[in-house]
């Protein structure tokens, strides 16, 4: 058994459900600031999630479901300054507070805090928009609570690929059985298992909760809290009825005992 020294989070969907009325509100009004009539409902926006990255996002927006549109400017300068506007937007929003951590998350943290067990960010998000939701959360200063912040562009590759998560266990100087991923998507979890690390917690939201998990040790509806039981969707941790430290490390001894 490897002993459990990180916790690697996923932000969006994970930290906090910022999909539905954080990015794809700012998606939509970054288009209207463009003067564009692209509109991202929630039902496109579940289909768009399948890419990672807004930039990213965009281009397969326009590949699959926008080929008539004809770009004037260079499609990746278009494309750079739509997702800049984006991101004020989106960092505005978080900024009023408007997105809430998931349940359970600061629990979580601060006993990990509190337990020595080191932290660190692997998102495909863009890092402004991490800084943005961990201080309007969790305080000024928040984002010194984790060694690693890896976010965005970082890398090349974006989730699915293992990339990022690489990159943080590089930066944390950690071996994979050493971490513990806690993701929200099927994307999040192919990145983490790809990078090797082999006990990976899902905590599911409204757009993720019907996808492919294989390869996660443990899946729930939430994190939870005392009287805040979780759903188990797949996996055990009877008799806990919420996702504390103890339930982390028993699932890490079950995932790198293998
Ligand atoms: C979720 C993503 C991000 C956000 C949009 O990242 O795929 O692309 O949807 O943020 P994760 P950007 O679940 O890995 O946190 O527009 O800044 O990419
Ligand atoms: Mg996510």
């Amino acid at each position: 058994m490897s002993e459990l020294k990180a916790l690697l989070f996923d932000v969006d969907g994970t930290l906090a459900d910022t999909e539905r009325n954080g990015h794809r509100v700012a998606f939509n009004a970054a288009f209207a600031d463009a003067g564009l009539d692209w509109e991202w409902n929630e039902e496109l926006y579940g289909k768009l999630l399948a890419v990672t990255g807004g930039k990213e996002r965009i281009r397969f927006y326009l590949e699959e479901f926008n080929r008539g549109f004809r770009c004037q400017l260079d499609p990746d300068l278009f494309i750079a300054g739509l997702h800049r506007a984006k991101t004020s937007h989106y960092k505005a929003l978080i900024a009023s507070g408007a997105i809430p951590l998931r349940s359970g998350v600061r629990r979580l943290l601060q006993e990990a805090v509190v337990h020595g067990l080191r932290l660190g960010i692997a998102t495909t998000t863009t890092p402004d928009n991490v800084f943005a939701l961990l201080e309007s959360t969790l305080g000024v200063g928040a984002a010194s609570w984790f060694e690693v912040i890896a976010a965005g562009d970082v890398v090349a590759a974006k989730k699915p690929a293992p990339d990022i998560y690489r990159w943080a266990m590089a930066k944390m100087d950690l071996e994979a059985d050493s971490c513990l991923a806690i993701e929200d998507s099927h994307n999040g979890v192919r990145s983490a298992r790809g990078a090797g690390i082999r006990s990976v917690l899902v905590s599911v939201n409204g757009y993720t909760e019907n996808e492919d998990f294989s390869g996660a040790g443990l899946v729930v509806s939430h994190l939870g809290g005392n009287g805040d039981p979780c759903r188990v969707l797949s996996g055990s941790m009877a008799p806990a009825t919420w996702v504390d430290l103890a339930v982390l490390r028993t699932l890490h001894s079950q995932c790198t005992d293998l």
